[in-house]
């Protein structure tokens, strides 16, 4: 039976987003705008003065967080780098207490003493949030581990800029993984800067997926603006260590639009303003709306109606924010260290 234009594109178009349902997609769309307009939020109360420290934010990586952690279950766990609140927010944290850790105060995931880059929720299996560029690696690789030893069928999703790949623990974390087969997913975020150096001044060899060779590690390199072709290829990664327990390295190819922190200049010495520009254009919430729009799953209305959910959302995180009070004086060393419970 002959096939018409309209069914091959339909049938075409249906397969794009791999028959996952629609409220998923959507849910999907809702959290990328979520995480863009939370943060140009965290940049404006920066530039009031209301959060300190150090701020890294994740404006055009945001397909990265959510494709990803859209492929693993509540169960599952999540450790990532000082650029953290995407993952954050991806993992379910609730936009209130991350507004409050923004804001230094005692609602905050972290009590209001860690602050940006020390996100961290263990009830949602999210642990942190972690500032030494590779340090966080050795620990995926222990979780993994206790995963393993735990006979658990659970995976752990380990976030990284291209930078930590140049790091001690980053081969030494690959090598354990391999050889011990570990239910770990390391993710490089290469967003092709480690702060104001590129890839190609620092890597000799660039495509940076290519280090799991050393390793006998399963690889893939993803175009990481495409919130679907990130999914695919974790979920892929997720239902291997699932069944194998064994590792992968994925790298995914992405951009990211601010400076490197909040006092770093968005084009500085180290790229242009074309480079920029032109990223830009593959902005992957865009990229999405276009796919949603292209199935017929939303419409403009709809993208009207999330742009003021969302707001809301925001708002009431900054209301909840500096409403909440100061972490008393007596916190100051409380949580420092661990007290041992003898078990
Ligand atoms: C061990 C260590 N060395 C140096 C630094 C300073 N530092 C902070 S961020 C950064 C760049 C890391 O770049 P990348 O891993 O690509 O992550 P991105 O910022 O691009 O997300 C450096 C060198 C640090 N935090 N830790
Ligand atoms: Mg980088």
């Amino acid at each position: 039976m002959s096939t018409s234009t309209t069914e091959v594109e339909q049938k075409n178009t249906s397969s794009r987003t791999m028959g996952l349902p629609k409220k998923t997609l959507l849910k999907w769309y809702d959290e990328m705008l979520l995480i863009r307009r939370f943060e140009e939020k965290c940049a404006q109360l920066y530039g009031m003065g209301k959060i300190g420290g150090f701020c890294h934010l994740y404006n055009g990586q945001e397909a990265v967080s959510t494709g990803s952690i859209g492929a693993i279950t509540e169960n599952d766990y999540v450790i990532t780098a000082y650029r953290d609140h995407g993952h954050a927010i991806s993992k379910g944290i609730d936009p209130n207490a991350i507004m409050a850790e923004m804001l230094g105060k005692s609602t905050g995931t972290t009590k209001g003493k860690g602050g940006s880059m020390h996100l961290f929720d263990h009830r949602k299996n999210f642990l942190g949030g972690h500032a030494i560029v590779g340090g966080h690696l050795p620990i995926a690789a222990g979780v993994a581990f206790a995963i393993k030893y735990r006979n658990e069928q659970k995976v752990i999703l380990c976030y990284m800029g291209d930078g930590a790949t140049n790091i001690g623990s980053f081969h030494e974390s690959m090598n354990m993984a391999s050889l011990w087969k570990l239910p770990v997913i390391f993710i490089i975020e290469n967003n092709r800067y480690g702060m104001g150096t590129s890839v190609e001044r620092s890597s000799a060899v660039t495509d940076l997926h290519k280090r799991a060779v050393s390793y006998n590690m399963r690889d893939a390199v993803i175009d990481g603006h495409d919130v679907l072709a990130v999914y695919k290829a974790t979920k892929e990664a997720v239902d291997h260590a699932k069944r194998t327990h064994e590792p992968t390295l994925l790298e995914m190819r992405t951009f990211r639009y601010r400076g490197h922190s909040m006092s770093d200049p968005i084009h500085g010495h180290y790229r242009t303003k074309d480079e920029v520009e032109s990223q830009k254009k593959l902005d992957p919430i865009e990229l999405f709306a276009d796919i949603l729009r292209t199935e017929g799953l939303a419409d403009a209305s709809y993208f009207k109606d999330a742009e003021k959910r969302i707001k809301k959302i925001v708002e009431e995180s900054v209301t909840f924010a500096e409403q909440s009070p100061e972490p008393p004086l007596e916190e100051l060393y409380t949580d420092v260290y661990r007290e041992s419970t003898g078990e």
